[in-house]
């Protein structure tokens, strides 16, 4: 068993140097404390920057340094002014965190920005290269090193690697705005388990991964080449008994034992106990909508003015990235804001507004959670707000009231807090009304369904979930649903072959013998395997048979002078040596006249999708339509189908992204089973890429070679990666004759 490598942007300890050496603080947020499972012991290793560029570290002090991280198992990545400026302040913060949050206008798309992404993201790679062993656990966090996956699992291809996204991934509308799209999505995809905080985000993923790269998704997993990429969600949690007894403890300190912050408070709600303490606490952040809910709260005094002097709204916004212009714009606005209402409405008795900018040691946190009747967080957009679950987990006596934005992926879990829109006013007005007046008990109740959640799934449990999707990936790549066919099996295979006198050989055509087009009928044949097929045929041992679902006049048009077997329509039609087509299988085609108005209206429905009318079979084709839509209208029209054909003798095959409607006495299975009975072969072979081979592998018997082109679940015993591999494949066959 190897060991964890964690990686972030930052490591989860603080550097202090001063007079009297240096000194490493391990740090208290949501991520270190989340990790301490899966970060300990001998066995883990965390990478990631200092917080100190290669400028600010003094001469000398550089092995000191690693010997400090060394002693909370961290490692530094080395990086100098530069690259923070274009990686992190550059790249990460001005054009994916606002693009990611749906702040289109603030994106900045900068060439240099995203070169010195690149170039950190690999100097990420080569720290984790330098450490990593081929049996290694690899977690990856977050925005700012999304191409390390890739460049790791380029030299590391055996290492198991997870990504994990702090942030929202944005619908592929606005992702697709980003001019490295397409780089973004295969650095991420070198990770063999991506996860993100709620559905919305794995799906806008998802979406984005078909329609940009053109990959083959099916339900959450990803095929790519001879790999399964798995994608999923995993809300985070918060360290609940941190902060839950953290508030039991402060509750219950005494008189002066208690800290200033609290004093000041306990004050302020003696003197005033009527009064209603809002908090929001957020960094100060544009994503957080802290300009929109100051408003709100203007618009909630002018909507209610009964509640003059009755409320005060507590706003903590700890200072962030304040070198980005867009952050500096925003705190003078907050400034202006705060400044301006304050002045217009406050008494002798009272200020609407306290408002503090600036980072509160956690107990003060603890102090701000447990004195607040109501805590108010509006982001117009946040991957999780983890401030929402702390506020939650503070209240010890179960009262409290939690309005939460809707847009906030916390809210996906606390349907028990006041859900609100951040950009309706006359809404978040009402909202507040109620809250400052709901009932202890309706408080209680909230709380009680809220708490006992976040109990069960802190912190710890979503890393550990998280660590285990990894690990059964793992497994899983070690035992795909077939065996690849690796050099000893294809060794034995051949030894087989070479023996055998009468060999059997079924070969289906599309996404097997040739790669997938748009337009099918272009999907022809090339030179390569006319030259392929004419030397296995003209062995005299083998008979080899073409065997597809396409339409006899296509394979006569392609085939037929070179005198090739054929089966097609699944085992209706059967043409040997050149000769014409006759029928393999009777079959009625009364039921057609009923299906293909079906059909008709589902082409005129779904833009790019058309009917290949076949002589027992009727497919509706869907390659060329929106992925989405295409499989969304595929389930309708299986719905509509099934219905439909009750209990005529035909069935509905999907095949890749093609639906045909069939007799149900015919399928390769069936055909290939009856060329099986016409002689004593003593080698079988069967090669094909879909649903509709699957039934060629369920029925030749158990002695044949079955193999699967691609990964997706099968019946065949073996599986190679793609159509090159079965050119490969038959090439080996030709040389062994
Ligand atoms: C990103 C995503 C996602 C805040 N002020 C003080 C302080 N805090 C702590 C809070 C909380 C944390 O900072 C903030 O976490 P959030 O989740 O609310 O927001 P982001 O920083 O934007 O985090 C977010 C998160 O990653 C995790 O995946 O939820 O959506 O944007 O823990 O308690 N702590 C102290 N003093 C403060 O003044 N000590």
């Amino acid at each position: 068993m190897g060991k964890t490598i964690i990686i972030s942007n930052r490591l989860p300890v603080q550097l202090q140097i001063s007079d009297g050496g240096l000194s490493a603080i391990p740090s208290v947020g949501g991520l270190a404390t989340g990790m301490k499972s899966v970060h300990q012991g001998g066995e883990s290793l965390w990478i990631g920057w200092s917080g100190l560029t290669n400028e600010d570290i003094p001469k000398g002090l550089g092995k000191e340094i690693d010997r400090a991280l060394a002693e909370h198992g961290c490692s530094k990545v080395k990086l100098n002014k530069k690259d923070i400026e274009g990686y992190y302040f550059g790249f990460s913060n001005r054009t994916i965190w606002p693009l990611f949050h749906y702040f289109l206008e603030y994106s900045e798309f900068e060439l240099d920005f995203w070169n010195r992404y690149k170039s950190v993201n690999q100097k990420f790679a080569d720290a984790i290269l330098e450490k990593a062993d081929d049996d290694d656990i690899i977690w990856v966090h977050d925005y700012q090193l999304m191409l390390v996956p890739q460049m790791v699992k380029e030299k590391r291809p055996n290492a198991t690697i997870g990504f994990f996204l702090h942030i929202p991934f944005p619908s592929y509308e606005i992702f697709r705005t980003l001019p490295w799209r397409e780089e973004v999505l295969e650095g991420l995809l070198g990770a063999d388990l991506i996860g993100f905080h709620t559905y919305d985000y794995e799906r806008h993923f998802l979406s984005s991964v078909r329609r940009l790269l053109g990959l083959e998704v099916s339900f959450n997993d990803i095929y790519l080449e001879n790999r399964v990429i798995k994608v999923d969600s995993f809300p985070m949690g918060i360290d609940y008994d941190k902060f839950h007894e953290a508030a039991k403890k402060s509750n219950a300190l005494k008189g002066k034992k208690r800290s200033d912050l609290q004093l000041k408070l306990d004050e302020h709600k003696k003197s005033a106990p009527d009064t209603k303490l809002i908090v929001s606490i957020d960094r100060l952040d544009y994503s957080k909508g802290i300009a929109k809910r100051i408003n709100a709260f203007e618009y909630f005094l002018n909507k209610y003015p009964d509640y003059k002097e009755r409320v005060r709204l507590i706003i903590l916004a700890v200072p962030s990235r304040s070198n980005v212009p867009q952050y500096q714009l925003l705190k003078r606005e907050i400034d202006e804001l705060v400044g301006r209402i304050n002045g217009e409405l406050a008494t002798v008795n009272w200020t609407p507004i306290w408002y503090f900018y600036r980072s509160l040691p956690f107990e003060n946190l603890i102090d701000l959670y447990i004195s607040s009747d109501i805590a108010w967080l509006t982001p117009l957009r946040d991957g999780m707000n983890l401030v929402a679950k702390e506020y939650i987990a503070t209240r010890t006596d179960k009262t409290g009231v939690l309005i939460l934005s809707e847009m906030a992926g916390s809210a996906y879990e606390m349907n028990e807090a006041l859900l609100i829109n951040p950009n309706n006013f006359e809404q978040q007005a009402d909202t507040l009304k109620q809250a400052i007046t709901m009932p202890k008990e309706e408080q209680m109740a909230r709380t009680m369904f809220l708490q006992n959640r976040l109990k069960r799934y802190n912190v710890e449990v979503w890393a550990n979930e998280f660590m285990n999707a990894l690990k059964e990936q793992r497994k899983g790549a070690a035992q795909v649903v077939s065996l690849q066919m690796d050099h000893a099996i294809l060794t034995n295979v051949l030894a087989a072959y070479k023996k055998a006198k009468k060999r059997l050989l079924f070969l289906d055509y599309d996404g097997t013998l040739a790669g997938f087009h748009k337009d099918p009928q272009k999907a022809s044949p090339d030179e390569e395997l006319y030259d392929l097929l004419d030397q296995l045929n003209a062995k005299e041992e083998n008979t080899v048979f073409l065997i597809s679902g396409r339409d006899k006049e296509t394979f006569s048009r392609w085939f037929l002078h070179k005198k090739y077997n054929m089966i097609v329509e699944h085992g209706v039609w059967i043409s040997r040596n050149g000769a014409e087509f006759s029928l393999l299988e009777k079959v009625k085609g009364e039921w057609m006249a009923k299906i293909m108005p079906v059909l008709e209206s589902f082409v005129d429905r779904t833009p790019g999708s058309f009917i290949e009318e076949k002589n027992y079979s009727l497919a509706w084709h869907y390659r060329n339509t929106d992925p989405d839509f295409g499989d969304k209208r595929a389930t309708e029209l299986n719905t509509v189908l099934t219905s439909l054909i009750g209990n005529d003798d035909i069935s509905v095959l999907n095949g890749n992204k093609v639906m045909e409607v069939k007799s149900s006495n015919v399928n390769k299975g069936r055909a290939s089973v009856r060329i099986l009975g016409e002689d004593d072969f003593d080698f079988v072979f069967a090669i094909g890429d879909d649903w509709t081979d699957e039934f060629m592998f369920a029925e030749l018997p158990e002695s044949t070679v079955t193999v699967k082109v691609g990964l997706q679940k099968t019946q065949a015993k073996y599986h190679v990666d793609g159509t090159k591999k079965v050119r490969e494949l038959l090439k080996q066959f030709i040389a062994h004759s």
